[in-house]
This record gives structure tokens, C-alpha cells and sequence, in this order.
């Protein structure tokens, strides 16, 4: 498929606008070019929303709240069900946007768009579901529960590695929810923004309430600052680093709105001595270089214990030797690109950094410079625990393979660090296992076992402790952090007692 034909499937033709306030808008920032990360060459180029143009889309965005929220939420599922529709129809060149943009590879495009349509589904059936509890009050003739209700328009900050899906966990939920959308997309992957953002144009043109799913590409001083800043806008919700997070997280709990942060991760498996070695290998292999280990889910540390150490870490490096790295639209290509140049510059920086704390590189390490783009070998480092480097995340391939002595030495690693999202023990023993899941185990959000860390399915809650920033998106009951719950206690006598037993005139 080639890019015009992709481009035009989907809907993005003649000057490509940034701004969506209800319909697409002139916008009048600056150039934004899309680059291929596998050729260097450009995609597109589109406008950006200016600060007014984003104060226009966040106008729109609250007037079109104050009537979608007065839509049953089951027929504003109608609508959610629809765009799960026509993200099947154009899966193959969504898929392929996304691959041509992010450098993932074209499976893995698919199965970001294939998430999107889940999470529509999983939206559809919410719609019926946003229940409350009731209660029962202590005193007579009365009634108590909670209701809950919608927000207001959320504020979607997405990043590059997930240009899509992300975006869908938040939007389609928020939608059901009775909320009205403002996304800001990674300048570094727009386009999918654009065709997503035209194909719920597609779906909700004429029904008055094209304005719930609204786009502002912009800089983070046009765009990103005015929106977390912005009191109009209840709830923000990004992803990205943890240095977003730190600068996103305090701005939005200053003016009190909800923070909603699904930041870095630093995730580890545990391998045992009693693993599956064989299981664990291509559980390692896909979680540490699928989507060139771009993803907040990715495989940062092997924990191996001592006893197979060395077993693992030969598997690995046969498994590692098969790694087919290219252009991530061919079907046989498991690697693409590192998204920027810089990324690559970062990752030898990290490796240099690691081989003077003692790391030795024991399989890749080296930048590919015979490909146009940015493209990196799949790496494998043994390193001790105590290396200061391996408390970092860094956006790459490297897979940091550490010796532990113990199940308990093991969890202390794993735990060892400041971010909190994703987490794996391999082993065959219920009892390592228990004890990895219990409350003594593993302290992240995501704990697994014989599973890597990485792919994780919609209907669980997704999300981290610590400095992954504690939010959880997608399934479960994630749909709370769009609405506001109400507790309401009804009196249907004719006295008024009151509670805790206070008598008073
Ligand atoms: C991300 O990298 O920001 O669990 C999200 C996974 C995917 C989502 C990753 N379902 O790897």
C-alpha cells in the first residue's frame, strides 16, 4: 500500500488542518511535518492550532457538553459503536498510518488499532454499566446512594508510541461517559491524529454533536500549557515521561482539576529457576524489543536468578540473532526504527554510560547506519543490580539482564525503583508465583506471571504506582476517573433525624 493511497483512504486530503472545534478549522500556527522515522523522509505536512485557535476548540468543546451529556448514555454508546465500525472498515490503513508514522511494526499497528475497536466494544457495553452503589442509611425513611455524572470536556495529551490507542482508551469511555474530548496528539505522529479525528468527524457529521471529539496539534506553549492550565477543562489525562508528568501533574492539581497520568516505566521480569526457560525467552524477546522497546510497557530488566543466568542469557542472544530489523510495513520485519535521531544518540549515550558502572554488552549495542533512518540493534547488557543506569528508562532496545539471587532478592530489585508500572515473574512454582502477586510482591500496577510486561488486553485497568503517576485507563472500572460520583440521601418521612445520632431542637 503506498502512502498516497493510504492517505487518501483515509480521508486526509488537500491542506491538512490541526484544529478540530465541531469541523475542521484553517489553522494558522506553524508547519508541522510528519516524518517517516524508517526513511527520514516526509509524510505530510500540516498547520498547527495557535493558543486562540485552542481557546476556540475548548469553547466548542464545552458547548457541545452542556447536550451530549443530556444524551442517554446507552445512544451516545450508539455513536461510540459506530466509530468502532469505521475503525474496522479502515484498519489496514490505519494500521499502516500508524506504522508509517511511529515505526512499529505493521502486526503491531495492527493491534493498536485492533485496541482501539476493543475499547469501542468494551465502551458500547459500558454504556449500559456506569452504576452506582446504594446504600443503606442509618436512619429511618431514608435512602441513600451515588450517582455518577459526567465530567465535562477531558483533555487528552497522547504520545508518539501510541498514537492511537491511547487516545481511544480515553475518548471513547469519556464519550460514553457524557464527556466532550480535546486532544493534543505527539507532534511527532499527527497524521494518525488527523485520520482519527476524520473518521469520528465521518461518524457524528449531522447529528449536532460533532464537537465531542475535538483536536488541538499544537506546541506544548500554543497548545499543552493552556489546556492543563485551563479550569474550563476538568480533567487532563497524559501520557508520556515522567518529566511530563511532573510538570503536567502539579499545573492541574493547582487550579484543583483531575490529573490523569499514565507515565514512565521502568518494568522488569523475574525469572526463576524453576521457569519455563523456553517460555521466558520469547516473553523477554517481545516485550523487550516489540515496538523497539518504545513502549511504557516495554522490558527495561531481566532479573534472572543465579542458577540460569548464563542459560538464559545464551537463549537470548539466539533469539536476538534472529531479529529481523527493517522497514516496519514488510510483514517479516520484528524491529523498525527508533523514532528520532535523537533517540538513537540517547541510547548510545545510556550504553556508554552503563559499560562505565560495569555493564558489558553481550549481544548488539550498536547504531545500524547502513538504513536512511533511525535504526538501532536489539541489545542485551549484563549489568549488577547496584548499576545506577538501570534505575533510568530510556526509550530503546537495551534490555538490562541482571543476576538476582532469590525470590526475595528478586522483588527487592524489581521494586527497587522509582516508577511502578508493569512487572513478570517466569516460574512453574505457585508459591513464587503467590508470593510475586501478594502484597509482599511486586509493587507495580500490572503484575503477571509466565506473561511479559508488555500487551496488556483493554478490559483490565492500565496504569502504575509510584512515578508512573497512579492513574489507570482503559478497562475496569477506569470510567470513574470521567465522571463525578454524587452521594445522595433522600428523606421520604415526615422527621428529620440526623446521622450519628445528634439530636438537635
Ligand atoms: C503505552 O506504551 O503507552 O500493554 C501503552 C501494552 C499496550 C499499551 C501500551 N496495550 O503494551
Amino acid at each position: 500500500m503506498d502512502t498516497e493511497k493510504i492517505v487518501q483512504r483515509l480521508g486526509i486530503t488537500g491542506p491538512i488542518q490541526g484544529v478540530y472545534a465541531g469541523g475542521w478549522q484553517d489553522a494558522t500556527g506553524e508547519e508541522l511535518t510528519s516524518v517517516n522515522p524508517a526513511t527520514g523522509e516526509t509524510i505530510a505536512t500540516l498547520t498547527m492550532a495557535t493558543r486562540d485557535q485552542y481557546d476556540a476548540v475548548t469553547r466548542d468543546a464545552v458547548e457541545t457538553f452542556q447536550e451530549w451529556r443530556m444524551l442517554p448514555a446507552p445512544k451516545r454508546g450508539e455513536y461510540v459503536r459506530l466509530i468502532g465500525n469505521a475503525l474496522r472498515d479502515v484498519k489496514p490503513e490505519l494500521s499502516a498510518l500508524v506504522t508509517l508514522e511511529s515505526g512499529k511494526i505493521l502486526a503491531e499497528g495492527e493491534g493498536e488499532v485492533q485496541e482501539m475497536i476493543d475499547i469501542a466494544d468494551f465502551a458500547v457495553g459500558l454504556s449500559r454499566q456506569l452504576y452506582g452503589l446504594t446504600m443503606t442509611s442509618e436512619r429511618p425513611r431514608h435512602r441513600m446512594y451515588e450517582q455518577w455524572h459526567p465530567l465535562g470536556p477531558c483533555g487528552i495529551i497522547s504520545a508518539f508510541n501510541f498514537p492511537v490507542a491511547v487516545w481511544s482508551w480515553n475518548a471513547l469511555i469519556a464519550a460514553v461517559c457524557g464527556d466532550t474530548n480535546i486532544w493534543k496528539p505527539s507532534l511527532r505522529t499527527p497524521l494518525s491524529a488527523v485520520a482519527v479525528t476524520e473518521i469520528c468527524h465521518q461518524v457524528m457529521a449531522g447529528s449536532g454533536f460533532e464537537g465531542v471529539f475535538n483536536l488541538a496539534i499544537g506546541t506544548d506553549d500554543e497548545v499543552g500549557s493552556a489546556m492543563v492550565n485551563d479550569t474550563r477543562v476538568p480533567l487532563i489525562s497524559a501520557t508520556g515521561s515522567c518529566n511530563m508528568g511532573r510538570i503536567v501533574g502539579p499545573a492541574v492539581l493547582k487550579r484543583m482539576g483531575r490529573p490523569l497520568l499514565e507515565l514512565g516505566g521502568n518494568n522488569a521480569i523475574l525469572v526463576m529457576d524453576d521457569a519455563d526457560l523456553d517460555l521466558a525467552t520469547r516473553g523477554a524477546t517481545f516485550a523487550a524489543v516489540g515496538t523497539a522497546g518504545q513502549r511504557c510497557t516495554s522490558l527495561r530488566r531481566l532479573l534472572v536468578h543465579s542458577d540460569v543466568i548464563d542459560e538464559m542469557t545464551s537463549r537470548l542472544i539466539d533469539v536476538y540473532k534472529q531479529v529481523r530489523i527493517g522497514d516496519p510495513l514488510e510483514r517479516q520485519t520484528l524491529m523498525g526504527p527508533l523514532i528520532s535521531s535523537n533517540a538513537v544518540d540517547q541510547m548510545m549515550t545510556v550504553l556508554e554510560i552503563a559499560q562505565g558502572q560495569g555493564g558489558e554488552v553481550v549481544y548488539g549495542g550498536n547504531r545500524l547506519d547502513g538504513f536512511p533512518g533511525h535504526f538501532v540493534e536489539p541489545t542485551l547488557v549484563r549489568i549488577s543490580k547496584d548499576a545506577p543506569i538501570v534505575q533510568e528508562e530510556t526509550f530503546a532496545p537495551i534490555l538490562w539482564v541482571i543476576e538476582v539471587d532469590d525470590l526475595s532478592d528478586g522483588i527487592a530489585v524489581q521494586n527497587g525503583v522509582r516508577q511502578g508500572l508493569s512487572s513478570a515473574i517466569f516460574t512453574d512454582s505457585l508459591s513464587n508465583a503467590e508470593t510475586f502477586l501478594s502484597h509482599m510482591g511486586s509493587d507495580c500496577g500490572i503484575a503477571n506471571v509466565n506473561i511479559g510486561t508488555s500487551g496488556a488486553e483493554i478490559g483490565g485497568a492500565f496504569g502504575g504506582e509510584k512515578e508512573t503517576g497512579g492513574g489507570r485507563e482503559a478497562g475496569s472500572d477506569s470510567w470513574k476517573s470521567y465522571m463525578r460520583r454524587q452521594t445522595t440521601t433522600i428523606n421520604w418521612g415526615g422527621d428529620l433525624p440526623l446521622a450519628q445520632g445528634i439530636e438537635f431542637v
